[in-house]
């Protein structure tokens, strides 16, 4: 059985203290004392790609790079909104061994909560809108249908489960009552402003942010005007991995949508061609070069359609 923890490839210098599905966290060591930072970490985005679930076999290359330029090109669309715990994303703050993929970071006190804001309804914001007419405790109108734009942005946040385990959906109440009025409102309002912005963006670049999951920290070394820690964007921002991208050319509700990124190997996995059953419970195979390629061009475009840059 293979751990994500397995991956973490060994920095010099840095302890590694986190593996997620597709990114790893590190703290700097610090060369005087020997001692792993508490201000500091090092967030490192890796080539593995997720499809049903899986880490799948194949990397995607370049996409680390891409994510990471991507999001560090989000922070900065959003700072008027917002500040971000990137300290750093040059060397020497970033090691040569990952220059472009990751990020040197402020350590913050995180709030234990997945902040999801959704544009348009799907996945499991659709599953609970049918059962329920409402999302979260957000109620819905009448007739909306897979894919369908929403009024207006929603706020329906998770609990945090572990690796492998699926978030449970909360209430604002819920929230509230972990971490208050203030703070469930200012997560809730900061939520919904990062994929509104991201939308007026991304609208005319030929993409659509379905929903995303932003999550935030607390700067214990920064208080605001009232004396409360100020609260900082963290993790990445509105990256394929964070947020479903959708094609705008083929937006059409009342289907599943296409996925910006995924979709060829979505398409792949579920065709006679890969010989993988989804129901078999196994994991799936690995990717044909073609397929590979094609779906780094899809990151890469994003980047650049998005940004307006190109990618190296
Ligand atoms: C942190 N996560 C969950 C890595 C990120 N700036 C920070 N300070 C303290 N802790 C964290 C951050 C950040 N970002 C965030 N875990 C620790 C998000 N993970 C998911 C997997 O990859």
């Amino acid at each position: 059985m293979s751990s994500p923890a397995e991956h973490a490839a060994d920095l010099p210098g840095y302890a590694h203290v986190y593996s997620g599905k597709v990114r790893e966290l590190y703290a700097p060591i610090d060369p005087a004392t020997g001692l792993a930072s508490q201000d500091a970490l090092l967030l490192v985005a890796t080539d593995r790609i997720s499809a049903f679930d899986y880490i799948l076999d194949s990397e995607i290359p370049d996409k680390g790079t891409v994510l990471t330029q991507l999001s560090l090109w989000w922070f900065e669309q959003l700072v008027d909104i917002i500040p971000n715990h990137v300290i750093s994303a040059e060397s020497p703050q970033v090691p040569e061994a990952v220059a472009g993929r990751a990020v040197l970071v402020k350590r913050l006190d995180m709030v234990p909560i997945e902040c999801i804001g959704r544009a348009y309804l799907t996945g499991s914001g659709l599953a609970e809108y049918r059962e329920t007419s409402s999302v979260c405790g957000v109620g819905l109108p009448a007739g909306l249908v897979d894919g369908s734009l929403l009024p207006a942005p929603i706020f329906t946040p998770t609990s945090k489960a572990p690796i492998g385990q699926h978030d449970q959906p909360m209430t604002f109440a819920e929230v509230t009552a972990m971490v208050g009025v203030p703070m469930a409102s200012s997560v809730r309002d900061l939520t919904i402003a990062i994929l509104a912005r991201g939308n007026e963006i991304a609208a005319g670049r030929g993409i659509l942010l379905a929903d995303t999951k932003v999550e935030f920290g607390l700067d214990p070394a920064r208080p605001d005007a009232d004396g409360n820690p100020s609260i900082v964007l963290a993790d990445e921002v509105l990256t394929p991995d964070s947020s479903r991208f959708w094609p705008a050319a083929s937006w059409s509700p009342g289907r599943a949508q296409d996925s910006y990124d995924k979709q060829f190997v979505r398409d792949w996995l579920t065709s006679p061609a890969s010989g993988w059953a989804r129901s078999s419970g196994e994991a799936p195979p690995a990717l044909p070069a073609d397929i590979v390629e094609a779906t780094r061009a899809k990151y890469v475009e994003a980047f650049e359609s998005l940004t307006g840059r190109s990618f190296g």
